[in-house]
């Protein structure tokens, strides 16, 4: 209100100032003094509402103030009780808890999740007595947590929101990394410490889950668990910030992801926006240059995080002590740990997969490790899934999740009657059939009668993709300019920034018809056949390239792709429709050696070879098989200037070069992707 006076009393005596400077024979000395003497006149009548506003103390004659000292709301109605708490930990500090028991609990177990994205905001989805309706959103499996009479329970971790204590970006555990006698580990079990001990309403038994950061933290919570803890369900967890999560993917940096590092340390309650002057991100980040300049124009070396990020480009020892699948391979498995992973995750499609295969040699009884597989964005699992982007499953797959699977998983390690489940060790959707697989491990194509063959699908002369390989009189190599003042971009332009909401749709970017990239001159395309038989993988595809660059770094874009027919009736927008079913980034500099950047060497044909992420899909006969070739992906991710430089976030204007690339398909030189083919015996 008082902003509001202040800008209509400079209208005021602008427009005054426009009217009088008209008549141009006037001095200024003359204008200021009108100026001045209007607002001596107007300035009682702005000053009145603030007497209303600054509560005096009430005089007789004065008409009191109708709002109390302090409101106590009534919620006797309600059908929860909500606990606001703050839990001590082992070093003193406390951590902000939400307590939600449903009226009446006894004997109830608790849902645990510590998150760094607000307690609050969490549990105040809506203003209502229900417990359904003020849940609703992040982490909140509602359906499950409510029906299910749970003890719903939300932590700030520390240095976040309501909690005390120094935030730092996906804590490492107590060692070389942090000399703190504190992490997500132990702040877990003095939590569920304290929970057993001071929640009468309980019956002392704890499971964890979360989505993402909060599947970083459930995991966390395995390292020397409470033994009040149950059961864990990680779901779509922050596995390794290198290999392929949200922070790179094999050293190709996602520079989209800046915005949130800035957001997310530059204060306790992520309330420092980050800004742009364009529209398309695509301008942003071209503008910039590189994202150590970006950074630097942002004033981002203020936070911890990125300090570290630019000075540890490389997978070395920083990187590989923190990644939770490493961790947690030399860590017995004593919780019973059920791990959710998303086939079109864009944030971290690396992490679930990496940890099951860490994770089953511990698993020997088959008792221990669960795995779910849906065809789901990042955290799809708890909301609607009957549908991404143009793809329609006719069912809600993600209602299927939480009712068939996550419910029975969890009452049946947390309820005291422990009634029987039923849950499969592995639920995996196959896509292309839309169908629930019920496996007993993974890859597997089938639960009996059916093994899995490393199968090489050509890359071959004439821009063919085939089983068989290319004979001795084809051309050597197909060829394609990699320029990186226009870099391909990874999804039609205008590109949204990276967020939920709004009509944001970062979400189904993995799922985005392919054709926006295959009529590009920069893009190496290669098609298979139509398909007269149906074609299942099942495991994660290899990209094996057999490829040379004029330059002396390059990144390498791989795209396994499902072409639909050209008519498809049920859905006419889904002819010819593109759709990636496996696809990742490798950034060349890191061909012999992850830790170790060195130069490539020009015009070479050198083999890459990486793993691209899971896939369990089934091309359709009538489909075609497409693999689709680039050198950027931006600007998801930055752009290798495709010059060698010791630091690619200092790249420098003039080091980004074009360059000639070539994908081999000669006899000892071919470029295959290996296909995990489910072959039936
Ligand atoms: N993918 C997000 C994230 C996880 C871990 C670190 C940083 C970001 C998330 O959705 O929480």
């Amino acid at each position: 209100m008082n902003q509001r006076r202040k800008s209509s009393s400079s209208r005021v005596a602008g427009s005054l100032m426009r009217t009088i400077s008209r008549r141009t024979e006037i001095s200024p000395f003359f204008i200021l003094t009108l100026v001045l003497a209007a607002l001596v006149f107007f300035a009682p009548s702005f000053a009145e509402p603030a007497r209303c506003q600054t509560a005096q103390p009430s005089k007789q004659s004065d008409l009191p103030s109708e709002s109390p000292a302090k409101y106590t709301p009534v919620t006797d109605t309600f059908d929860y009780i909500k606990r606001d708490v703050m839990i001590p930990m082992r070093d003193g500090v406390k951590l902000h808890t939400i307590i939600l028991l449903p009226k009446g609990a006894k004997h109830a177990p608790i849902l645990l999740t510590r998150t760094p994205y607000s307690a609050t905001e969490q549990t105040t989805h809506a203003a209502s007595g229900h417990l359904a309706s003020i849940l609703e959103g992040y982490d909140n499996a509602t359906e499950v947590i409510v029906d299910g009479g749970y003890i719903r329970v939300i932590q700030d971790v520390r240095g976040k929101y309501g909690s005390e204590g120094d935030y730092v970006m996906t804590r490492p555990l107590h060692g070389p990394l942090n000399p703190t006698p504190v992490d997500h580990a132990t702040d877990t079990y003095d939590t569920i410490d304290w929970l057993v001990k001071n929640v009468p309403e309980s019956n002392g038994k704890v499971g964890v889950l979360g989505i993402s950061y909060d599947g970083f933290t459930t995991l966390m919570a395995l390292v020397n668990p409470h033994p009040a803890l149950k059961v864990a369900v990680p779901m779509n967890p922050m596995v390794d910030g290198w290999r392929g999560d949200d922070w790179f993917h094999n050293g190709a940096f996602r520079e989209q992801n800046m915005p949130y590092i800035q957001v997310q340390e530059a204060t306790r309650s992520s309330d420092e926006k980050w800004w742009t002057n364009h529209f398309d991100d695509y301008d942003v980040f071209m503008e910039a240059g590189s994202a150590g300049e970006l950074g630097r124009r942002h004033g981002l070396e203020q936070v911890g995080f990125w300090r570290k990020l630019i000075d540890h480009p490389s997978y070395d020892s920083w990187w590989q002590q923190q990644a939770m699948d490493r961790i947690l391979a030399v860590q017995p498995l004593k919780v019973p740990t059920m791990l959710v992973d998303s086939l079109w995750d864009q944030e971290d499609i690396y992490g679930a997969p990496a940890l099951y295969d860490a994770l089953k040699k511990q698993d020997a009884n088959r008792d221990k490790l669960f795995l779910v597989m849906g065809p789901w964005h990042h955290g799809q699992e708890i909301g609607d899934a009957s549908s991404l982007g143009a793809l329609k499953f006719n069912s809600d797959t993600g209602l299927f999740f939480r009712e068939q699977i996550l419910r029975p998983f969890l009452d049946h390690y947390l309820k005291d009657d422990a009634p029987n489940s039923d849950v499969a060790p592995v639920n995996a959707y196959e896509t292309g059939t839309n169908t629930w697989r019920r496996l007993s491990s993974w890859p597997a194509g089938c639960d009996k009668g059916c093994s899995i063959h490393p199968t090489p699908l050509y890359l071959n002369a004439g821009l063919k993709a085939s089983l068989n390989e290319s004979k001795t009189s084809d051309a050597a190599f197909d060829e394609y300019i990699s320029d990186p003042t226009k870099p391909v971009p990874f999804r039609a332009r205008p590109i949204q920034p990276i967020g939920y909401g709004n009509g944001l749709t970062w979400p189904e970017w993995l799922v985005d018809d392919q054709r926006e990239s295959s009529g590009r001159p920069d893009v190496a395309v290669f098609t298979s056949d139509v398909l007269t038989t149906p074609m299942k993988i099942s495991g994660q595809p290899v990209a094996n390239l057999i490829a040379s660059t004029s330059g002396t770094d390059s990144d390498w874009v791989v795209k396994l792709i499902d072409v639909y027919p050209d008519e498809v009736a049920a859905q006419p927008a889904m002819g010819g429709y593109e759709l990636m079913v496996s696809a990742d980034i490798f950034r060349g500099r890191y061909r012999e050696s992850l830790e170790t950047a060195k130069p490539i060497a020009s015009g070479q044909p050198l083999l890459y070879r990486f793993n691209l992420p899971t896939a369990n899909h089934v091309f359709l006969p009538g489909h075609r098989i497409m693999v689709q070739i680039q050198s950027s992906w931006f600007p998801l991710y930055d752009r290798n200037p495709q010059t060698f430089v010791p630091n690619i976030f200092w790249a420098k204007p003039g080091e980004y070069r074009k360059a000639t690339q070539h994908v081999y398909h000669a006899p000892g030189e071919a470029s295959f992707v290996e296909l995990p083919l489910v072959v039936t015996q």
